[in-house]
């Protein structure tokens, strides 16, 4: 049961809807610490460097400018096996296909506004972190013995 750290979003729908602390309270009820947490503009630069494998398709024009529009909530979340239990609180990425239950499944019904990022593996959690976060914008803390077994 590996210790990961992941990147999370908070797209700017998630903004603009006030739902930053209804996604925020489905990370700390599961049980995930928040070693990192910060609001921030998406440059395009920022969105090329953070999207890279999606620069060439046809819908990337439009992923950057939507998540260009408004501030974004950046997260590093931690704590066992994290980057696959929030891609599966994450759902789909098509809202209109994420099970009931996920985020996506509950808040939306949109394929490019799906509320939420996050890394899909351990190669691309570790390069997107740095991306968004310095180490000395990290924290590293114990949560008390209650909280860590509910993780
Ligand atoms: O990892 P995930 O966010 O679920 O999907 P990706 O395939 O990595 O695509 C990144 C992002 O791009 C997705 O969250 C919405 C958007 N997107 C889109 O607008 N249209 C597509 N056909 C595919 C993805
Ligand atoms: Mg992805």
């Amino acid at each position: 049961m590996p210790q990961e750290q992941t990147l999370i979003l908070f797209k700017p729908d998630a903004i603009q809807r006030r739902l930053i602390g209804a996604l925020l309270s489905r990370i700390e009820n599961k049980g995930y610490k928040i070693a990192g947490l910060k609001m921030l503009q998406v440059t395009p630069e920022l969105a090329r460097k953070h999207y890279e494998e999606h620069v060439e398709k046809p819908f990337y024009p439009h992923l950057e400018s939507f998540i260009t529009s408004a501030p974004v909530v950046a997260l590093v979340v931690e704590g066992p096996d994290a980057i696959s239990v929030m891609r599966t609180m994450m759902g789909s990425t098509n809202g209109r296909e994420a099970n009931p239950g996920t985020i996506r499944g509950d808040y939306g019904t949109s394929r490019q506004m799906n509320l939420i990022h996050g890394s899909d593996g351990p190669e691309a959690a570790k390069r997107e972190i740095p991306i968004y976060f310095q180490d000395n914008e990290l924290c590293e803390y114990s949560l008390s013995l209650a909280a860590s077994l509910m993780a």
